[in-house]
């Protein structure tokens, strides 16, 4: 049976004008993943399952709320669209586009790119241009462009990329029968954990499926939730989050508050080493998406989460292709071996 696209399956949930015009690659949809063993070594009795949004078509949950904003642009006649980006949101933004037949204008923080979204951005045919400071400079300045000239922001401050967004929450509760005790997630612009929090009250106020705690993870050095103020000069290795000065921040608090849970910092050495945990169970993610799990598991040994009993939903939100040199930058080379069998056998079973 032919799939019906993630709009227009929510079709009756997600707030979007008249003038839409669909403009899908079939995303979401994408796999709520077990983990039992890392379970098993974070806690006691409870199920954790990895969300894996870096399945979507460009690798990333972006692809959500990218195709409601540029739906709505282009049913209102839209030709050009512009967002700034740490990444994923350019790569979305340019395959949207691409989708739609619109120029893609993005803006990124130069060097700081992961290879995979550069790639992906260039590939899907988007105009690509570098500044040479952090992408809240760039957000800013493509807000200003896109108040003076006919061109479509796409970046969260977007409502309709929210809108699309949210049906992440809607997939999740229809495959647990129920929201999660806890949802964690990586934090930068906050539009993420903003439109989680739409989507499971959305879906709570109808069906009364229950409401998660949310426990947002931003990295240490792009802290600004949880410092209390903006961070000018952000740095992190999970550059997907490298972000100071957060659009939906206000928002991304409140919903953490009101949901009972909570933003915190990790570090970039917990960050990488959840996302070699994650790998080491068959889901390998970027820097940024092994946040929300890096988290938990310091909420958890601190004693300041008790899951015992509990279901618990990890986002992880980018495709680990995305950053491929994180790995193979410290990676040793590939043992060398002849071309016959007995180097290989010699060395799988240590002959001499
Ligand atoms: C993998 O692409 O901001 O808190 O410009 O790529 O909604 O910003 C990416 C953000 C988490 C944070 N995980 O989500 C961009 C950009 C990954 C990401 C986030 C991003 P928000």
């Amino acid at each position: 049976m032919v799939k019906l696209p993630l709009l227009q399956r929510y079709r009756a949930l997600v707030d979007l004008p008249e003038h839409t015009k669909l403009v899908s690659l079939h995303e979401g949809d994408t796999p709520l993943i077990p983990l039992p063993r890392l379970a098993t070594e974070l806690g006691d009795g409870f199920e954790l399952f990895a969300k894996f949004d870096g399945l979507n078509p460009t690798g990333s949950f972006k692809d959500r709320g990218m195709t409601a904003a540029v739906s709505e642009a282009l049913g209102r006649g839209a030709k050009a669209l512009i967002c700034a980006s740490t990444g994923n949101t350019a790569a979305s933004a340019a395959a949207y586009a691409a989708r739609a037949g619109l120029r893609a204008i993005v803006l990124i923080p130069e060097g700081k790119v992961a290879t995979g979204k550069l790639a992906g951005a260039v590939a899907y045919g988007a105009q690509v241009l570098q500044i040479a400071g952090s992408f809240d400079k760039a957000l800013e300045l493509v807000v200003e462009i896109s108040e003076r000239h006919p061109i479509a922001l796409v970046n969260s401050l977007n409502s309709y990329r929210l809108e699309g967004q949210k049906t992440s929450a809607f997939e999740i509760i229809e495959e647990l029968g129920r929201a999660p005790d806890w949802l964690c997630l990586p934090v930068g612009n906050a539009g993420n954990i903003t439109a989680y929090w739409m989507g499971f009250r959305q879906y709570h106020q109808l069906h009364s499926s229950g409401l998660p705690r949310l426990l947002g993870v931003q990295a240490a050095g792009a802290a600004p939730l949880v410092l209390g103020h903006s961070v000018e000069q952000p740095e992190t290795v999970a550059t997907a989050i490298r972000i100071g000065k957060p659009a939906r921040g206000e928002q991304a608090l409140e919903a953490a508050q009101e949901s009972g849970g909570r933003i915190i910092a990790c570090s970039d050495d917990e960050i990488l080493a959840m996302q070699r945990r994650l790998a080491a169970e068959g889901v390998w993610v970027e820097p940024a998406s092994a946040a929300g799990l890096a988290g938990l598991a310091k909420e958890i040994s601190g004693g300041d989460v008790d899951v015992k009993g509990m279901t618990v939903v990890a986002v992880c939100t980018g495709h680990g292709l995305k950053d491929p040199n994180i790995i193979s930058d410290s990676m040793p080379s590939p043992i060398k071996i002849e071309a016959n069998y007995s180097s290989l056998e010699n060395r799988l079973f240590d002959y001499k």
